[in-house]
């Protein structure tokens, strides 16, 4: 899609169960990446793809990516957007909390800066303390500072790592 334009967004992709039909973790982003550029964005860079030891509850392994995009879409609207995708990825509820996931997408950082609702903050909250998130954010955009630390992507790749 070519609309895009306005903001550039980059996002954090991640998956640990496999999809019926899709494949593994590593396959989920692969086909969310391609279901993500038929959508009002463009895509403009993509990392490679990772694998990391969970953090959280889940036992299992992690694929996880990100992506750089242009897009006219606001915050929210770009939140509706993966949410969208998410569900068409089938992610599924078990028990109280989020445990195996098909399909994880988040804003990390736009270029609006911060954004603060009630369902959605920009710059993403635990970004800074992940480095599954910076490993693949600092490959595609090495120089974007955080806009509350004013460290760039590398940087904070460094102290986390
Ligand atoms: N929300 C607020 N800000 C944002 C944002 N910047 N981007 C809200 C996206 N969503 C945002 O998210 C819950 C709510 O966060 C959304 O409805 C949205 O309004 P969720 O993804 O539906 O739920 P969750 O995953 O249970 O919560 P949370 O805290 O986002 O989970 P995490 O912290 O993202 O943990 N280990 C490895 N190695 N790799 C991973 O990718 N991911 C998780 C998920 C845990 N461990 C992992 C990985
Ligand atoms: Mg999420």
């Amino acid at each position: 899609m070519s609309e895009a334009s306005g903001h550039r967004y980059i996002l954090a992709l991640g998956s640990n169960m496999r999809l019926s039909g899709v494949g593994g973790p590593r396959a989920v982003l692969r086909a969310a990446i391609e279901v993500l550029a038929d959508q009002e964005l463009d895509v403009l860079a993509v990392s490679p793809i990772i694998a990391s030891a969970p953090v959280g509850p889940s036992q299992r392994r992690y694929a996880n990516a990100a992506i750089l995009v242009a897009s006219h879409l606001s915050p929210p609207d770009m939140l509706s957007l993966l949410q969208a995708v998410e569900r068409d990825f089938g992610r599924q509820r078990r028990g109280q909390r989020w445990r195996a996931r098909t399909l994880d997408l988040d804003i990390v950082l736009w270029t609006g800066g911060i954004w603060v609702s009630p369902d959605l903050a920009i710059p993403h909250p635990a970004f800074r303390e992940r480095p599954f998130v910076l490993i693949p954010a600092a490959q595609i955009a090495p120089g974007w500072r955080d806009p509350l630390t004013g460290l760039t992507l590398r940087q904070l790749e460094a102290r986390a790592v």
